[in-house]
């Protein structure tokens, strides 16, 4: 009799074990931004996160004009958990591997925040070819007005020579005119 009680014990916990852990990946991806972001005070605000190998979201609508807030969070699952890198622009820059037909993807051609100043840690200035990249569990944070650069542009991570861009680590923003335009 006392056997089976410890069954009973032992059969309990487990279940117990796999609702915590249930509710524990729920939460995770309730957590989990959207793509239309959020308006506080005039800003609009967005969180990427990055995993192995892919943002969320992948799409973001963005008005001319209006101020964007970017919270960049690198959400690596892997044990050690890898850097990962936010680049926006338009125009994949591919490389040769030396195999035909498979190029590496090495960049943007058009880099989105050329000419775009950058607000950091209360400092504003325009950074040529920026992009984010970060190691995992970090986060980074930075706002910008949105320029007069309507249409599709692209995100992606190029890090180990684009294999996470190939692997799927992409997204793309859509920029309409300004709002009331
Ligand atoms: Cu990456």
């Amino acid at each position: 009799m006392a056997a089976k009680g410890t069954v009973t014990v032992l059969v309990s916990a487990v279940v117990c074990a796999a609702v915590v852990f249930g509710a524990v990946k729920w939460e995770d991806s309730v957590a989990l931004p959207t793509s239309a972001g959020q308006m506080v005070d005039g800003v609009h605000h967005f969180t990427i996160n990055e995993f192995n190998y892919r943002f969320v979201p992948t799409h973001m609508v963005w008005h001319v004009g209006e101020k964007v807030s970017l919270t960049i969070m690198n959400r690596s699952q892997s044990q050690p958990p890898i850097a990962h890198q936010f680049s926006l622009g338009r125009g994949l820059e591919t490389r040769n591997n030396g195999f035909p037909g498979q190029p590496l993807a090495v960049g943007w051609k058009h880099d989105f925040f050329d000419n775009v100043p950058v607000t950091i840690d209360g400092q504003t200035s325009p950074i040529p070819s920026f992009s984010v990249s970060l190691e995992g569990g970090q986060k980074f944070h930075f706002t910008f007005v949105v320029p007069n650069k309507p249409g599709k542009w692209d995100y992606g991570c190029f890090l180990q020579t684009g294999q996470h861009f190939m692997n799927g680590m992409r997204g793309h923003v859509t920029i309409l005119p300004a709002q009331g335009a």
